[in-house]
């Protein structure tokens, strides 16, 4: 049977995430976070200290180096093995120095290029996911009316982020894509991206998937009087993607309840098993 995805655990030490903003804010609330998603079976723990959410503003490289620093020497001293989920050189800087051995750039080198200069001169792996836009503007971005529409442009627009990497000299086995999933993306985007991870696949990276508790999730599940699922109800429908993905053969998930995930990998690996 070919490997199961690796399960990466979302710690975001903000106070405004949609999916879980101010839970784990403090330093050593989102340790014990991380912890507890350890235990849960996380394989990766993805530290962040800027939220990314619709219409979020950025906070200062200062701000969010005190975020994810402490919490990432600390997950890593445990032997974690620590991401940082930033668009910053600076940040990145500080985080591999500080345990982490994943650079998660959610902008795939477009918001700050010093930071594929930064994974080059490390051994760090590089996640680039695909991305137009900051969040306070990026729904103006969500227009894909090309020849291939958001398949298409998504698996060419990462292709040019894989060429920046590889100038910088980061090499192809330390490349991770992933779609971004609500990134400049409606829902009806998503769903295509998910239909079509194999053509992202057939660019010969790694892929990871971050579709938990995302909010084309709650329209998937609103209510008769059209209001979305809340956040905190979106769970069932990404343990659901977890085995849908799984059975893409994809790298990795990115996803906020870890023992619902490893609970679901293990029932598709025993169903494999026959
Ligand atoms: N989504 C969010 C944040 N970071 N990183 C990657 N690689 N892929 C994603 O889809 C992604 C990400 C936003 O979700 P959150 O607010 O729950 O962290």
């Amino acid at each position: 049977m070919t490997p199961l995805p690796v399960l990466m655990g979302v710690v975001n030490v903000t106070p405004d995430s949609f999916s879980d903003g101010g839970r784990w804010a403090t330093t050593d609330a989102a340790i014990a976070h991380g912890r507890d998603l350890l235990r849960d079976g996380a394989d990766i723990l993805d530290i962040g200290g800027e939220s990314t959410r619709p219409g979020a503003t950025r906070p200062l490289v200062e701000e969010e180096l005190g975020r994810v620093v402490p919490v990432i020497r600390a997950l890593a001293d445990d032997g974690a093995t620590v991401s940082v989920d930033t668009m910053r050189a600076e940040v990145a800087t500080e985080a591999l120095a500080a345990g982490a051995s994943v650079v998660n750039d959610v902008s795939g080198g477009l918001a700050d290029p010093r930071i594929l200069d930064v994974v080059a001169d490390s051994d760090a792996t590089y996640v680039c996911m695909h991305w137009r836009a900051h969040s306070d503007r990026m729904t103006d971005f969500a227009v894909y009316d090309g020849p291939g529409g958001v398949l298409a442009a998504v698996r060419d627009e990462l292709g040019e982020r894989v060429d920046a990497a590889r100038a910088a000299g980061v090499p192809d086995a330390r490349i991770v894509l992933d779609p971004g999933l609500g990134f400049a993306k409606r829902p009806e985007h998503n769903w295509t991206l998910l239909a079509g991870i194999p053509v992202l696949q057939s660019l010969g990276f790694r892929v990871l998937v971050g579709a938990s508790r995302k909010s084309f999730l709650g329209t998937l599940l609103a209510g008769a009087d059209g209001a979305p699922r809340p956040v905190d109800d979106r769970e069932d429908a990404t343990t659901a993607l977890t085995v849908l993905l799984a059975q893409q053969r994809v790298w990795a998930l990115r996803v906020h309840d870890v023992r619902a995930s490893r609970d679901a990998l293990h029932t598709y690996a025993r169903w494999e098993q026959g």
